[in-house]
């Protein structure tokens, strides 16, 4: 159910203060540590930072998408890499056991993720299986009252600090793509799960992916999320979810990169005049802003089209696309505006160009938001 009005005011009002107050002053020392600090993410999660989108009744604050997406919004005007301290419990990490579980399932983890005291992880990409991930290699082979996993999983985001796994693995190998494979729930403390060290990367300091290793893992059947079978399936409609809310993030990003724009220009002089007085300038603030606008208006239309109980794949896909390639070019012309100034570190303009790349990579990559889109506009025949 939705907040009322006032109610979700407040909770922006908040959210918008600690991320003022308390995430954007310390934005480069996260990068440069490559750590939020301890008492940072206790703070979040007692702001229900953690459990944003886990329903009420298991301890969360139970938003509905267009909440959810306002909230990605506010959290988007910092580094991005706060978000994705509890980015995984809102989206990938908890939905499916959200949308899928049983109640007993649901009763005996979600307390904990919507408090932030167990961290989810989803495992589903693999060294082969990235865009084509219906072609997932690791098994899960029944045997008795558990399945035994064995198997390989890569990019994996919060891995390193994650008490609880959602993991695709194939329970038939003679099925073909994904309806061979299956979800399941694992617990990290189960022998023969190992988590590799952080990836170095381009961005996102502070925000860290990891590969996980299943080494002859027994989980439960009890464990298994849904169907045997319809793991593909669960992944696919937890992603549509997860696209919404990082296309909601990007507006955000882009919303505080006008900011530090607008800022700057005014600020700065050439030729004895602030140089937002310049067309040129100014023709780059107009395009980014249009773009900013049609992003969030994709974004919250969609999300409410998801909460009034629409299919919204096509339009999520459509959101992630063309809100991750926007904060791209709103990154690109920011570094432009700042020229020097955009390009050394100290100004923080170079950190958020690289920190925005992986929009367009994660949670499927553009290329496949596009096949997503034009296989559903074919499907609905325009
Ligand atoms: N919701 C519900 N069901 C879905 C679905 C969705 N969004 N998308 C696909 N399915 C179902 C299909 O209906 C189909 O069901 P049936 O077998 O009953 O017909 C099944 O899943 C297989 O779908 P499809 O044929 O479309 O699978 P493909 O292998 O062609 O792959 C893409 C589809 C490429 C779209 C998918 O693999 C994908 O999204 N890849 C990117 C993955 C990704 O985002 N990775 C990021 C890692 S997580 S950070």
């Amino acid at each position: 159910m939705a907040l009322d009005l006032e109610t979700r005011d407040q909770l922006i009002d908040t959210v918008r203060r600690f991320v003022t107050e308390r995430l954007r002053p310390i934005e480069a020392k996260v990068a440069e540590d490559d750590a939020v600090p301890a008492e940072v993410v206790e703070e979040m999660k007692g702001l229900g930072l953690f459990g944003l989108s886990i329903p009420e009744d298991f301890g969360g604050l139970g938003l509905n998408m267009e909440e959810e997406c306002l909230v990605g919004i506010e959290v988007g005007r910092a580094s991005p890499a706060f978000r994705s301290v509890f980015g995984t419990n809102v989206g990938i990490g908890s939905q499916g056991l959200v949308m899928f579980g049983t109640d007993a399932q649901k009763a005996k983890w979600l307390p904990g993720i919507a408090s932030g005291q167990i961290i989810t992880s989803f495992a589903l990409t693999e060294a082969e299986a990235g865009s084509d991930s219906a072609a997932v290699q690791t098994r899960a082979v029944r045997d008795g009252d558990d399945y035994v996993l064995n198997g390989s999983k890569r990019y994996i985001t919060n891995a390193g600090k994650a008490s609880l796994f959602t993991v695709m693995a194939r329970t038939n190998p003679d099925a073909k793509g994904g309806s061979g494979v299956s979800a399941f729930l694992v617990p990290r403390d189960l022998p023969g799960l190992s988590v590799s060290k952080p990836e170095k990367k381009m961005g996102q300091q502070g925000a860290h992916i990891h590969d996980v290793t299943f080494d002859n893992v027994r989980v439960p059947a009890w464990n298994r999320l849904g169907e045997e079978g319809s793991g593909f399936r669960v992944a696919m409609q937890v992603l549509d979810r997860g696209r919404l809310h990082i296309a909601g993030v990007c507006v955000g990003v882009a919303e505080r990169l006008l900011v530090d724009c607008v800022a700057y220009a005014s600020e700065r002089k050439q030729f004895g005049q602030p140089i937002a007085s310049f067309q040129l300038i100014q023709a780059m603030i107009a395009d980014s802003k249009t773009e900013a606008l049609a992003a969030k208006a994709l974004v919250l239309e969609t999300a409410r089209k998801r909460d009034a109980g629409e299919n919204v794949t096509l339009e999520a896909a459509a959101a992630k696309l063309f809100a991750s390639e926007m904060v791209g070019r709103v990154a690109d012309r920011a570094v432009q505006i700042f020229g020097g100034a955009g390009y050394v570190a100290d100004y923080g303009i170079e950190r958020l160009y690289r920190d925005v790349r992986i929009f367009r990579i994660y949670e499927g990559t553009s290329q496949i938001q596009q096949l997503v889109i034009a296989r559903e506009t074919i499907k609905r025949g325009g």
